[in-house]
């Protein structure tokens, strides 16, 4: 265990060579009493995951990381971590490569040059307005290497900035962006964070397909609302406000 020092972001760093799962490492932290931001990395995941059961490849050379959080707010509004994460994310990756060729993707994701680079797991316990006893935020960088396969158009750090960028160095800039983001939310709430989401949206007011369980919808990425949903304004002139999706341009 390591901590950074106080003038920092205080993160205690759990640091970890193969594991299942970070999520799965944080949750286990958890449930033994770890406090507020916790931080678990590895260098291998053998069973990452993204959101839907989907799977994260997780070979090293890459960053996997799980940010242990504790704050003293309904599950309802803490979902809205996972902006306050993509922020620092998207931070992250625009110390390497020019800030304006980093975008984020709705709901979670971060590409460079309209790549997915990173992406993004929130988990957390309780549900509606129950305080949350625990919020596990999972975020994978694809840093040195990206999967072949994938639904949508992927990268990596290195590829993008042309240079090899180490995850550890990546993983300082997550925390220390996230450290200031999460201290914004703490004090002012959504309203700053969903701002700043917005001036990086991709897509916004463009014409989007929207993948749900059962179904697909074509509209215009009009907003995004405080509490993190796609409002989509469809060819009749409806709104359909959407909390869980997959968006293709
Ligand atoms: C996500 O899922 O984007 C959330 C990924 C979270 C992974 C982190 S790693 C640390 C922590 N521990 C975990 O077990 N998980 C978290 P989703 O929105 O379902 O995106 C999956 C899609 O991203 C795939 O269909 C691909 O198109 C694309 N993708 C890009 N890089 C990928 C990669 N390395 N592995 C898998 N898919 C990738």
């Amino acid at each position: 265990m390591s901590s950074f020092p106080a003038s920092r972001a205080e993160f205690t760093i759990v640091r970890k060579d193969v594991v299942a799962s970070t999520n799965d490492e944080a949750r286990m932290l958890a449930d033994d009493g770890a406090a507020d931001r916790t931080v678990v990395c590895a260098n291998v995941q053998t069973a990452g995951r993204g959101r839907r059961g989907r799977r994260w490849e997780s070979p090293a050379g890459n960053l996997y990381l799980s940010v242990l959080l504790r704050p003293a707010r309904p599950a309802r509004e803490a979902a809205q971590l996972s902006l306050v994460a993509t922020l620092g994310l998207g931070d992250a990756l625009a110390a390497f490569v020019d800030a304006s060729r980093v975008r984020h993707k709705w709901p979670n994701d971060v590409l460079i040059d309209n790549r997915k680079v990173a992406g993004l797991l929130l988990e957390s316990s309780g549900a509606g307005t129950r305080p949350v006893d625990w919020v596990i935020i999972g975020c994978g960088v694809n840093v040195a290497t990206h999967p072949e396969a994938a639904a949508y158009p992927v990268s990596d750090l290195n590829a993008a900035a042309g240079t090899p960028v180490s995850p550890d160095a990546v993983l300082e800039r997550f925390l220390d962006a996230f450290d200031g983001w999460y201290r914004r939310w703490l004090e002012s709430g959504i309203g700053v964070v969903r701002d700043a989401w917005l001036a990086r949206a991709q897509g916004l007011g463009k014409e989007i397909l929207v993948r749900l369980p059962d179904r697909e919808l074509r509209g215009v990425f009009q907003d995004m609302d405080a509490s993190g949903a796609l409002i989509l304004a469809l060819p009749d002139g409806k709104h359909e406000v959407i909390t869980a999706g997959d968006v293709f341009a």
